[in-house]
């Protein structure tokens, strides 16, 4: 028996970890899984993926691409009656979801800041095609107007440590300079660790950088990473673990897994 997996760019390193973590467990049931990537989170790209994995007869499907609510709805009908679990939509979607809280994991980051006393904290965000990354710079602005605070700068990158390097830059120039910065990715926190080296400027000590994600290799940047933590893994285990099990018909399932704070060398 097959699965289907269509994921966001597998350059990346949150949909590569979760495509790992797909490919063992359902490996470890008996399954086989056959991934479509799609670049571009444009429909019509998703149609094609979702027909294309149709064709090759699996028996579930799981889509980790960002999606708007409505695409999702249709990308559903399209494939039904196959199971379809959802791991990059909001949480209104009307769909069968596993998606990590968004604005907890913003919320934790503000709390850790403000707690070190931070107050002119900038916000690099990821683009705007992606829900979770509007959805984690909803909550950053959140978090930070409930202790009475706006952002001292915003900026958006694309998800790669080159866009969080060449941000970092704009940010840096910037008159009203930050003393924190929260990222929306850890592959950008790296280009911002990059620039601060650049320029002389201490992290922590001048800066203090939060990432997001906790993907593998974010203990060993330098400092080692202050970052959210999104357990990958464990939403591959579990979303195999749903598409491979008993599901109850016409009920939707909308997981939500939460996320934790790891504090690291980034923040003090
Ligand atoms: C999300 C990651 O947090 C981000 O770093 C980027 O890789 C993005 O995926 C790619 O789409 S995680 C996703 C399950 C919301």
């Amino acid at each position: 028996p097959t699965l289907g997996l269509i994921s966001a760019d597998l350059a990346l390193h949150a949909p590569s970890q979760i495509a790992s973590a797909v490919k063992q467990r359902a490996g470890e049931q008996g399954y086989a899984v056959l991934i479509s990537m799609v670049t571009n989170n444009a429909e019509t790209c998703c149609r094609e993926a979702v027909q294309e994995l149709l064709a090759q007869r699996v028996e579930g499907l799981m889509i980790n691409v960002p999606l708007e609510d409505d695409v999702a709805q249709r990308l559903r009908e399209l494939a039904a009656p196959l199971p379809v679990l959802f791991l990059d939509v909001s949480e209104q979607a009307a769909v069968n979801s596993l998606v990590f809280s968004p604005s907890q994991g913003a919320q934790l980051g503000v709390a850790h800041l403000l707690e070190q006393g931070h107050s002119r904290i900038a916000l690099l965000a990821g683009p705007e095609t992606s829900v979770s990354a509007r959805a984690r710079l909803a909550g950053w602005q959140q978090s930070l107007a409930a202790a009475g605070l706006t952002p001292c700068a915003v900026a958006r990158g694309d998800w790669s440590a080159q866009s969080g390097y060449e941000k970092a830059h704009g940010l840096l120039a910037n008159a009203n300079k930050p003393d924190a910065v929260l990222v929306a990715n850890d592959q950008m926190a790296l280009g911002v660790l990059r620039a601060c080296a650049e320029k002389g400027i201490a992290v922590p000590g001048q800066l203090s950088v939060v990432g997001y994600d906790d993907t593998t290799d974010s203990a060993w940047f330098t400092p080692p990473l202050t970052t959210v933590r999104q357990a990958f893994r464990d939403a591959g285990e579990q979303g195999v673990d749903w598409l491979t099990g008993e599901r109850e018909a016409d009920v939707l399932s909308q997981t939500r897994l939460p996320v934790s704070l790891v504090v690291r060398g980034s923040t003090a």
